[in-house]
């Protein structure tokens, strides 16, 4: 495959190379991912900037629906809108959270519009290097806004906040001891809030929910990263397609904000540190699973077992003497050969 034609289409703003290219990325295969990173080699510093803008929200909530209408009021703007997911989840249940795409049929049909369903992948780890690399394919390709959808499972939250520059939690109106079942960390990584459904009979409790939150909001430590009066919580309605524009705006003046005063590079530098670190250790952890490197942890755990060696003991035992096993040619490297 010729890499660099393919970047260079993709800068292009060609959907089927930024197409091909995504799934070039979503590949386990060693080969691709030797591909995959020479695409993305040939693409950096293109000097683009999307806004990148992370939204979860237990299923139910509206998701779909409004990344529907939001994505179609900033495709009517006339920006370029790419939807991507982050759904651990995906290969248990046997279909990803875009795979309703016919909740987003109008959004599907944009030209300007690009949506993209989770690979099915029951690791997290994977699933999060595959959408961080497709985020940055997507930016290359020129699209104004990615939007980053992921369900509340396990750390799934956490993730898609590290990936994006914007995150956004989306609630449901509830009674008040509902506020309760939101995590703390989770309220702690939120950049807004949108209690969606304030429309017909729910209007009003919307409307208290929203109140609630922002009183809970306010109650968080301060972060350096909030200007005066953020994070803020509101309410939208995704089927009336009310208070997104607000809701836009908002993200707007916080994200104008937060590159006016340096803590949007801040956080971007911040991120690819941790997506470094992060794959680093998922490197290591890769060469546990190699054939030598199971067959001495075998071994190991046999003697462990028969309480011939004591576990600390037997670890210690793998990771001075298999070290090679681990990381072959690492002892040649550390003794400066
Ligand atoms: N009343 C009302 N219902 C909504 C709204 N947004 C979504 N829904 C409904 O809530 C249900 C779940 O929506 P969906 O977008 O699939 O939620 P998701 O699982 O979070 O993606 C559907 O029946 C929607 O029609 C809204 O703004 N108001
Ligand atoms: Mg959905």
């Amino acid at each position: 495959m010729d890499t660099k034609d393919l970047a260079e289409r993709i800068l292009n703003g060609e959907r089927r190379a930024l197409a091909r290219a995504i799934t070039l990325v979503e590949s386990g295969r060693a080969d691709h991912r030797a591909q995959a990173r020479e695409l993305l080699a040939h693409l950096r510093g293109h000097g683009r900037e999307a806004l990148r803008v992370g939204l979860s929200g237990t299923p139910g909530v509206g998701k779909s629906t409004f990344i529907e209408a939001f994505g179609m009021m900033l495709t009517g703007q006339g920006l370029k809108v790419a939807v991507l997911a982050v759904d651990p989840s995906s290969a248990r249940s046997g279909g990803s959270i875009l795979g309703d795409k016919t909740r987003m049929e109008r959004l599907s049909r944009e030209r300007n519009a690009f949506i993209r369903p989770s690979p099915a992948q029951s690791h997290l780890g994977g699933v999060a290097r595959r959408t961080r690399e497709a985020i940055d394919l997507c930016e290359a390709a020129g699209f104004d806004v990615v939007l980053i959808e992921t369900v509340g499972v396990g750390q799934s939250e956490t993730v898609v906040a590290e990936m994006s520059d914007l995150f956004l939690l989306l609630l449901a109106p509830a009674g008040g001891d509902e506020l309760q079942g939101v995590k703390r960390g989770i309220m702690e990584i939120a950049d807004m809030i949108l209690v969606n459904k304030a429309d017909g009979d729910l209007k009003a409790t919307a409307q208290r929910t929203c109140a609630d939150y922002a009183g809970a909001l306010r109650l968080l430590r301060k972060r350096p990263q909030d200007p005066q009066g953020f994070p803020k919580a509101l309410t939208v309605s995704a089927v009336e397609e009310a208070g997104l524009e607000a809701a836009w705006q908002e993200m707007q003046a916080l994200a104008d904000w937060r590159r006016e005063s340096g803590h949007f590079a801040a956080r971007r530098e911040g991120q690819a540190r941790y997506w470094f670190e992060s794959e680093v250790r998922q490197g290591l952890l890769a060469r546990l699973e190699t054939k030598r490197a199971r067959a001495a942890m075998a071994d190991l755990a046999e003697e462990v077992a028969a309480g011939r060696l004591g576990a600390a003991e037997a670890a210690q035992e793998m990771l001075e003497h298999h070290l090679d096993a681990v990381m072959p040619g690492l002892d040649a490297a550390a003794s400066g050969a």
